[in-house]
């Protein structure tokens, strides 16, 4: 099967204050230097890098004594939501060079206000060891990258960081896959939504094709559009340790390979972010270079070509 050349969009986004600790703000300069720009125009895509977002702390946003940071998060989620929905507007491919998880309540809120202008669903994959469904009122603590799921759903009650009358995310077209680390509340919360999560459990007794598979026709059937997050810790910390929040019996490298090349033949995905990534921790750029591989193989890198499943 030929790549389709697409025209990618790089959205650097160097935002750090949504975790608990430093570092994941170097993460876009590490993807760069790990050659995220090359990887892709060997591809055969356009690449089109727009640099970091740089932004001024919002002062309309309240000092949240249960979202730390609130201002800074909230300032990186409005400019990333208008640079997300302009790049997919002006038909880009929205790539998210990141930063923490939190930066996805800004593109996921901007791919869904393009979707529901196309009058299309948005589904969202979220691959990481971590649901990111907390509140405010349930975060045991205060970190908004553990929170970004509820806010695109909806259901987060931060102030206004944007309008209420936005485009949400039904939280039934999300699918949470390599999940190993959920808060007792937001396990309770999770159910009472109906968020798809395919635990390491489910992983280990079905394997990643099944899952894939019946994930991508549902999308497919819907005339959706696809969503992918990837936090570095849906891979397991013994070959992707640059991370702040490793959980041991993370997805292997084969696993996530699949994934990428099943999303890849399905040319369902419409945007990508690549978060958690934190050079600080990582060991001699080994996690960057790795975020850089899966992502050429979405992109269409293969080692043979395979025939197209029948229609
Ligand atoms: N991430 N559930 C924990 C919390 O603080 O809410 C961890 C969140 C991790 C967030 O990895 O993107
Ligand atoms: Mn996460
Ligand atoms: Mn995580
Ligand atoms: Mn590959």
């Amino acid at each position: 099967m030929e790549v389709q050349p697409r025209s990618v969009a790089l959205i650097g986004v160097p935002l750090e204050e949504g975790s608990g600790r430093r570092g994941a703000g170097m993460g876009p300069t590490a993807l760069r230097i790990a050659g995220v720009d090359k990887a892709l125009s060997d591809l055969g895509h356009t690449v089109v890098d727009t640099g970091d977002l740089s932004i001024v702390p919002a002062r309309d946003l309240p000092n949240h004594p249960k979202a730390h940071n609130l201002r800074i998060v909230g300032a990186y989620t409005r400019a990333l939501e208008a640079a997300t929905y302009d790049a997919a507007k002006a038909g880009h491919f929205p790539l998210i060079l990141g930063g923490d998880h939190s930066l996805s309540m800004g593109s996921v809120s901007g791919m869904a206000r393009y979707a529901a202008e196309k009058d299309r669903p948005l589904f969202v994959l979220w691959l990481d060891a971590h649901s990111d469904f907390n509140t405010p009122e349930t975060s045991p603590s205060g970190n908004i990258h553990g929170m970004p799921v509820a806010f695109f759903c909806g259901l987060a009650d931060f102030a206004e960081i944007l309008p209420k009358d936005r485009a949400l995310v039904d939280p039934k077209k999300i699918f949470q896959v390599g999940i190993r680390s959920v808060d007792a509340s937001e396990r309770v919360e999770i159910r009472k939504h109906g968020v798809n999560v395919f635990d390491m459990r489910s992983l280990d007794e079905q394997g990643v094709a099944v899952i894939l598979r019946q994930i991508l026709e549902t999308i497919e059937k819907a005339n959706g559009l696809l969503h992918v997050s990837f936090d570095v810790d849906f891979l397991d910390p013994d070959f992707a340790p640059g991370v702040g929040t490793t959980v041991p019996g993370g997805a292997t490298f084969r696993e996530a390979h699949l994934i990428m090349e099943m999303l890849s033949d399905s040319g369902l995905v419409s945007s990508l972010d690549l978060v958690e990534l934190n050079p600080f921790l990582d060991d001699r750029g080994k996690s960057a270079r790795i975020m850089v591989e899966m992502t050429a193989s979405l992109f269409g890198r293969r080692i043979f070509d395979r025939p197209t499943r029948a229609a």
